[in-house]
């Protein structure tokens, strides 16, 4: 199949591009439009060019797999060139999502029309780059300067009416896209669809425009934007000059490394082994348990349009969760992703009964119990007897075996973990925990379902805590064991959060409970190898009933929107130093960073290692949707290949001198490292 196919309906030559799944302008497409234009341009018989494109969208960027690749010429600026270049008007008719590159394509023609549903827009600062092939310069020359700077900064994608009213459309049709480029170009012949250069067309950014965006402007990615669509007030070829010069400046970037894997590992974790087997039906789904997580689930089943029914013991708390269910609804509502009717249309399709015998035809079962390995088995052996053939029985647990879940039920290879995050509703990464009995059937199913709710399933072997939760218990005692060092842990919070986590460790704590975190400390207290260091200051906090946000007062003192360090917090420190002989020492805003990464990749290493994880990208993706992590640098084993697997060796192997039972070298890190090769290898060999 080629890329670009041409077609001569008399005067009209009608040019489509064909490139599934979203016709990304890659190298044959690229060469594949020059070859029709050049073709269309040398038929004397043809007047006008009319450009579409076949599947679910028109073209919907640049090819990011190209990217980092030597470039292949004629790159997508020189296509852009010739297209607004051509002697013949090209009528371009755009559909689905053209995006970047795609709307760059269109920019470039001398006539746009667009097809009902269409979305338009610029998202490459969401790939830490810029719009490099004149989407900067001729855009404003298109539109007004406000509706140009937003769609560059922003990356957010607009409507066809709001395309239309800003003068970026030139007319707005129902149909299919070639019957829609057919009647367009023979417009065009007829005069009743105008046609114009873009290039001759002048700048509409004025000089305030630009000063209020550059007041609000955030970070170097949107920066470097603004500097590129000021170059529109030059002459067309210039200002393409400095957007070229900045976009290679931004495809050399870490933060367009990061944000690159990160859109790929979004899309990498669906590709599971179990992928081919055959989903179940999922029309209708159960929750038992009506607290934070239950509802929160039962929230994200209704808003995918799954009748719900829910499970508590009492009737007070059937209540109590109906209630919170509406509540959050209620959140949609406000953020405008929902009508009132439709949430209470929503809301009918939810029972909440005492009664589990309700859940007797439920094709999916979701148990969000107390965290107890013993309630846990009561509820599947009770499912188990009530659930039909087939039903897809799951626990929201987040740490517990899920093997020995399953084992108290007849048909361990029904039963899966689907570990959800809170809020259920809104947190989009789901781990799907397989157990040694979950049948292939079960996975695909499960993946079915987190698409149907639209979450970011991330595949999992069964260990204590599975990807997120078992790294996350290693990499944290990393920051309490600076603290014991010497960090202020407002400091280590603070280095962190300057790294880009949206919240340091201690605030994190503090926000989950602390309360939490000291009752698995003390679950674990009789398990802890003697050489394991033990920091006690948490301890300490939470003997006093300092539990974080829910009580005011945690390592932080929250009043009201305010937030100042607890002084207590401090004493504790230094009264341990002394009991243990520790004198504190200065640490700098980058050694805590050092350190608390080092952590992280040390176990995200194993979790790959002992494949609990498919991919390293899947750890990555873990972190990215699950764990608040930074998407500029991409997830974990992305920082680490952008950092260096010998550089976290050598660092490794110094932070072992003082600690070497917390600090091992992985088998796998070392592997790579003394091979030259990174994580990155590893998820292309998938
Ligand atoms: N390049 C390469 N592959 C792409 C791609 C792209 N631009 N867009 C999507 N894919 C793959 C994706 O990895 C997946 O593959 C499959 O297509 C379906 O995607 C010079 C520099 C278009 C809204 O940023 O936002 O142009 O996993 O699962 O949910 O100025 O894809 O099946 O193997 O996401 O229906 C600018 C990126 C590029 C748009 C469709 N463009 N894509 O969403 O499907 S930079 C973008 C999307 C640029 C120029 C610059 C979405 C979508 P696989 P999907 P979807």
């Amino acid at each position: 199949m080629t890329a670009v196919e041409i077609r001569k309906e008399g005067e009209v030559a009608l040019v489509k591009i064909d490139s599934p799944p979203v016709n990304a302008a890659g190298y044959d497409v690229r060469v594949g439009l020059v070859n029709a234009i050049q073709d269309a341009a040398s038929d004397d018989a043809i007047k006008v060019i009319a450009l579409f494109a076949a599947g679910r969208t028109f073209v919907a960027g640049a090819d990011i797999r190209e990217f980092g690749q030597p470039p292949k010429l004629p790159g997508l600026p020189e296509v852009c060139d010739l297209l607004e270049a051509s002697a013949k008007p090209i009528v371009c008719v755009l559909h689905g999502t053209t995006l970047g590159g795609g709307l760059e394509i269109a920019l470039s023609c001398q006539a746009r029309v667009g097809i009902k549903g269409l979305k338009l827009g610029l998202p490459e600062v969401n790939l830490g780059l810029l719009p490099g092939a004149g989407g900067t310069q001729r855009l404003p020359r298109l539109v007004d300067g406000k509706t140009a700077l937003t769609m560059i900064t922003s990356g957010k994608p607009i409507s066809a009416e709001a395309a239309l009213e800003a003068g970026l459309l030139d007319d707005l049709q129902d149909g299919d896209p070639e019957a829609v480029a057919l009647a367009a170009g023979q417009q065009v012949l007829d005069g009743t669809l105008k046609t114009r250069v873009t290039a001759e067309q002048d700048n509409r950014i004025t000089a305030d425009e630009l000063n209020t965006f550059r007041a609000k402007a955030k970070g170097e990615l949107v920066t470097r934007a603004l500097k590129a669509a000021e170059a529109s007030s030059l002459p067309l070829s210039e200002g393409l000059q400095v957007e070229r010069d900045l976009f290679v400046e931004a495809l050399g970037s870490n933060a367009h490394k990061g944000l690159k894997h990160a859109f790929f590992a979004e899309r990498a974790v669906a590709h599971i082994p179990e992928a081919k087997a055959d989903a179940r039906d999922l029309k209708s789904g159960g929750v038992i348990g009506g607290g934070t997580m239950g509802s929160g689930i039962a929230t994200a089943m209704l808003l995918a349009g799954m009748p719900v029914t829910l499970i508590e013991m009492e009737e007070d708390r059937v209540a109590f969760a109906r209630e919170t269910i509406t509540k959050n609804l209620g959140g949609a509502v406000k953020r405008g992703k929902l009508t009132e009717g439709q949430r209470d249309a929503v809301l009918g399709m939810l029972t909440c009964t005492t009664d589990m015998a309700a859940l007797a035809d439920a094709d999916v079962v979701i148990e969000a119990v107390f965290e107890s390995m013993d309630v846990k088995r009561e509820v599947f052996g009770k499912l188990d007897q009530i659930c039909k053939p087939g039903a897809v029985l799951a626990t929201n647990t987040s740490y517990l075996d899920v093997d020995k879940i399953a084992a108290t039920t007849s048909r361990p290879q029904d039963v899966i973990g689907l570990h959800f995050f809170s809020p259920a509703h809104v947190m989009r990464l789901l781990e799907v925990v397989v157990g040694k009995e979950t049948a292939p059937e079960i996975v695909a199913t499960s993946f079915r379902l987190a698409k149907k709710l639209r979450k970011i399933a991330v595949r999992s072997e069964v260990c204590d805590g599975f990807i997120g939760n078992r790294i996350l218990a290693h990499y944290r005692k990393s920051s309490a064991y600076m603290q014991l060092d010497g960090a202020p842990f407002e400091q280590i919070d603070a280095a962190l959060e300057g790294f880009g986590f949206a919240m340091g460790p201690f605030a994190v704590s503090d926000l989950a409970g602390q309360d939490i975190g000291w009752a698995t400390r003390k679950r674990q207290a009789e398990f802890r190898p003697a050489e394991e260091r033990y920091v006690e200051i948490a301890d300490r906090v939470c003997e006093q009933g300092w539990f974080g946000r829910k009580s005011a007062k945690g390592f932080y003192i929250y009043d009201g929107k305010t937030r100042s360090v607890n002084p207590a917090v401090a004493e504790y420190a230094q009264v341990e130093r002394e009991a243990k002989g520790i004198s504190p020492r200065k640490f700098t805003d980058a050694e805590i960073v050092d350190c608390y990464m080092a952590a992280m990749v040390s176990e995200a290493a194993r979790v790959v290692e002992e494949k609990i994880a498919l991919r390293p990208i899947d750890v990555d993706a873990v972190f990215l949707f699950g764990y608040g992590f930074p998407r500029h640098w991409g997830g974990p084993l992305q920082y680490a290949d952008i950092t260096g697997l010998d550089v976290l060796v050598q660092r490794i192997e110094e932070y072992a001198k003082e600690d070497p039972y917390y600090w091992q070298v992985p088998a796998l890190l070392r592997e790579l490292a003394e091979a030259g090769k990174s994580f990155n290898d590893l998820n292309k060999e998938g």
